[in-house]
């Protein structure tokens, strides 16, 4: 088996190509070109890995990354993924995160008609939540550029799957986090923040919201739910969650306290950090993956906050 992965060098791309060569695939990786090379995450892998390069922003660019690795499945996990950056940057976000799913799809339907194909949708569509807990069939509200661009590529995934009896499916992730998730978001800033303060590297942390509620899963566990989808009769979307939601007060309460250190002393709010509008509570009913695909979420939100704080302490702890 052949597979095409966009996003490669982000935290789900590069656990995703690690467990698709232990099932034996062939893993090309879609690359855009930058003047200094990001592939932190795949360092460890890449000797195994072939490449092409491609933007999702550049048709034919992409037509030529299909036509060289002429995939089985095509996993489209590359976008403007933060979303904060969506409300400064809304147009580029539209074109990464939304127009490159079409550009993607039609691509794929040149080439290959009986290509599988995988959109990494996100809970950020449900937004304004309309019901709790969210299912597939919840109706989307989104809340940022990022949710609105999400929910187009979402409804072309769909439509693509209709018009042209595609195999295309949808994954509607809920937050999924790792060690390898980037700096920027809350869980990763206030596991290395914590860390940093334990080890006297830093004095305090400066966040915004702290009421919003998620639902955060380990994105090892939620890799295996993307391939699962495209191993299906038929092709379906999905809900992918841990069904539980805890606030982000709570997940700086337990990264702290797993370092003895009370947050209380070290956390200050910053409103730059607060968002325009802001999605206040998120979680997933995946009661259709568990029963359809036989997936379940492994790691529990205790059971994640100790994997990244202690992942955090010891790097940090190598560094010094
Ligand atoms: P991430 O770490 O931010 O990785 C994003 C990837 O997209 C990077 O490899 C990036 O490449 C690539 N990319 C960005 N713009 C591109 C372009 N114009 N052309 C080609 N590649 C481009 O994101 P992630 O957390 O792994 O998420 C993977 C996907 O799942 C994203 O689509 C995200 O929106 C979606 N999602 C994530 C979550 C979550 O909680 N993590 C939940 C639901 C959905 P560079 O390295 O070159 O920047
Ligand atoms: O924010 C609050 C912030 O940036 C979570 C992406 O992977 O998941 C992610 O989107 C919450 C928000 O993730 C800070 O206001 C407080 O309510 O970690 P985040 P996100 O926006 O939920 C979805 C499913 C995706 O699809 C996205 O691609 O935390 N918050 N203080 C903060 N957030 C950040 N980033 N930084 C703060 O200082």
């Amino acid at each position: 088996m052949r597979a095409l992965v966009t996003g490669i060098t982000g935290q789900d791309g590069s656990y995703l190509a690690e467990f698709l060569l232990d099932k034996g695939y062939e893993v090309y990786g879609m690359v855009r070109r930058s003047s200094v090379e990001n592939f932190n995450r795949i360092e460890h892998i890449r000797d195994k890995l072939k490449f092409v390069q491609a933007d999702l922003l550049d048709q034919l660019s992409i037509i030529d990354a299909i036509k060289e690795s002429r995939p089985d499945e095509i996993y489209n996990l590359g976008a403007m993924s933060f979303v904060p950056t969506s409300w400064k940057q809304p147009v580029l976000t539209g074109e990464f995160t939304g127009l490159g799913v079409t550009r993607m799809l039609e691509a794929a339907r040149h080439m290959n008609k009986n290509v599988k194909f995988y959109q990494a949708s996100s809970s950020e569509m449900f937004g304004k939540v309309r019901e709790v807990p969210q299912n597939e069939n919840t109706p989307f509200y989104p809340r940022s550029p990022y949710g609105v661009a999400k929910v187009y590529g979402h409804y072309m995934t769909v439509n693509y799957r209709e018009s042209y009896d595609m195999f295309a499916c949808s994954g509607i992730l809920f937050n999924h986090e790792s060690p390898r998730r980037g700096l920027e978001f809350v869980t990763k800033k206030v596991t290395y923040g914590a860390a940093k303060i334990k080890l006297g590297l830093a004095d305090s942390l400066c966040l915004g919201n702290l009421d919003a509620k998620r639902d955060w899963g380990y994105a090892k566990d939620y890799i295996e739910a993307m391939w699962l989808m495209l191993k299906q009769d038929t092709p379906e979307d999905y809900v992918i969650s841990t069904g539980e939601t805890h606030s982000v007060k709570e997940w700086v309460e337990a990264s702290f306290k797993c370092l003895d250190l009370d947050w209380e002393k070290y956390v200050k709010i910053d409103k730059s950090f607060i968002r325009p509008v802001d999605v206040d509570l998120l979680v997933g009913d995946s009661s259709k993956a568990e029963k359809k695909l036989g997936w379940k979420t492994k790691v529990n939100f205790n059971g994640l906050v100790k994997i990244m704080v202690e992942y955090d302490y010891n790097y940090l702890k190598k560094q010094m």
